[in-house]
């Protein structure tokens, strides 16, 4: 067995990384996992007889295919893309599909691992999964998008199903995209049933879905902060990202009584100091969900905000961080510029915004450290919810599915601070990193175990 012959993280992560060739995204991602999981294995052998780390690093399939779609002007296109069922050990596979050219097979792996804990969190029955394609919707208009979503679920529809494998929404697939997505489904199985989440409210969608993310990163945070008794009241908060993650996240923390200062895209940052309040919100959803315009417009509309081109916003002096775009968006320097500005806490919208090196950094400096599969699952959980809902034909109210989403929230909180050991880090803060992967790992680790060498 590998952990008598190999007794470190290093030693696990150089036969992963010889089996992954290649995929640094997908090294990343278990590297965290394993270096706290792995003394946690040691002191539970079942895990260890199991080969529970090995299995789990493993997808359970990858399916890649050819995409082949025709753009306005005739020409027939060609994209690659991929779903990864990675683990269905507690529930059909679950999560999103994202649309990008960085789409490659390490991205969607390391995304689908993530997936599985984090959606183990979450308390619902949600295996782990994570689908895509290096397709870029940027430039493209509605009829080339909606072909491009057509011909990828002519092949999708062969692996997908309600107790098998539903996908949703990522970078790059929001509602329109699910909307086409879920047109063809249906036209292909010739049935109606919750296949996608993320759909639209008069087709099976979930109420608060849309909002569920940044909503549920926010309240996340908060718990964090009341943990410590302080509150978001009256934090400066910078955000990245404009996206379906950064403006809800924005909405809520303002709603919560802090101050939004910054958003951003792939472009630059904007940065407004008198805060970024809901009706510049509204102005900001309608630029980037309908227009599909540029961060950067913001500055022609608000005078008291100014753009910072090909930068990211981590130099601005806040109290709390949230990163909504893209994965190793935070580094070791611009981690240093938060902690220099004596951030009290960091909450992962995105996933694995922050490099290795920069999240010690920031839990060593004393900042509260709130981890993707933690911060970011609630939007996965409402999806779990729409799923709940699609199969009992019913539809709950906004209010009912906000109280679920804030009681998932504490309770994937409450879940890190008992498997977090405190004493370690400055300010007796929670190790939330070894406490949401020990928690996500236990549920999926043990029904692993119940059935036996699979
Ligand atoms: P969107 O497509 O709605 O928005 C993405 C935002 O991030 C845009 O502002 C985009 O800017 C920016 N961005 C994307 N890629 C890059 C890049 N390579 N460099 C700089 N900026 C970039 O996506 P979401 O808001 O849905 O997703 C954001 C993050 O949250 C992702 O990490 C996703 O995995 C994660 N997440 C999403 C969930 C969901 O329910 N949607 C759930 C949990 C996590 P531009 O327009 O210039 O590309
Ligand atoms: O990363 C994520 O959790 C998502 N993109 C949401 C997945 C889902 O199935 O709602």
């Amino acid at each position: 067995m590998w952990m008598e012959k190999c007794k470190d993280v290093d030693c696990f992560m150089s036969g992963l990384i010889k089996r992954n060739a290649g995929q640094p995204e997908f090294h990343q991602a278990v590297r965290e996992f394993a270096a706290t999981v792995i003394p946690f294995i040691r002191d539970n052998p079942t895990y260890l007889e199991n080969q529970i780390l090995e299995r789990m690093t493993e997808p359970d399939r990858v399916v890649t295919f050819r995409v082949t779609w025709r753009d306005d002007k005739g020409s027939i296109r060609v994209n690659r893309a991929w779903r990864v069922q990675f683990n269905n050990s507690i529930g059909p596979y679950k999560g999103g599909l994202r649309f990008h050219p960085t789409v490659t097979l390490s991205v969607l792996k390391f995304l689908g691992f993530e997936q599985t804990f984090k959606n183990s969190l979450t308390g619902l029955p949600m295996g782990g999964g994570k689908g895509g394609a290096n397709f870029n919707p940027k430039g493209k208009s509605d009829n080339e998008v909606m072909s491009f979503c057509q011909s990828m679920m002519t092949e999708l529809f062969h692996h997908i199903g309600p107790d098998k494998d539903v996908p949703a929404g990522d970078i790059g697939v929001g509602a329109r995209e699910i909307s086409y997505l879920y047109g063809q489904y249906k036209r292909l199985q010739n049935q109606f049933h919750g296949v996608l989440t993320g759909k639209g409210l008069s087709f099976g969608g979930s109420l608060i879905r849309t909002e569920a993310t940044g909503y549920g990163c926010v309240y996340f945070c908060q718990e964090m902060l009341n943990h410590r008794g302080d509150s978001l009241e009256n934090k400066n908060v910078v955000i990245s990202g404009s996206g379906n993650v950064a403006t809800y996240a924005a909405e809520k923390a303002t709603e919560l009584g802090a101050k939004v200062l910054t958003l951003s895209d792939s472009s630059g940052f904007i940065h407004d100091p008198d805060g970024i309040g809901p009706e510049k919100l509204e102005f900001v959803k309608e630029l980037k969900e309908v227009r599909r315009g540029r961060i950067s417009e913001y500055t022609d509309r608000f005078s008291s905000a100014t753009f910072h081109a090909d930068q990211r916003p981590w130099a601005v002096d806040c109290d709390v961080a949230i990163p909504c775009a893209t994965q190793n968006e935070v580094n070791l320097d611009d981690a240093k510029k938060l902690t220099g500005n004596n951030v009290m806490a960091v909450c992962e919208g995105a996933n694995m915004p922050t490099e290795l090196d920069a999240m010690n950094h920031l839990m060593q400096a004393g900042a509260l450290f709130g981890p993707a599969k933690a911060a970011n699952a609630g939007g996965v959980a409402v999806s779990g919810l729409e799923q709940s809902q699609n199969a009992l034909r019913l539809s709950w109210s906004r209010e009912e599915v906000n109280e679920k989403l804030l009681g998932i929230m504490k309770n994937i909180h409450a879940k890190c601070v008992q498997y977090g050991e405190t004493g370690q880090l400055p300010n007796d803060n929670v190790n939330y990193v070894t406490g949401a992967n020990i928690a996500g790992f236990i549920k999926v680790a043990d029904a692993m175990v119940a059935y036996g060498a699979v």
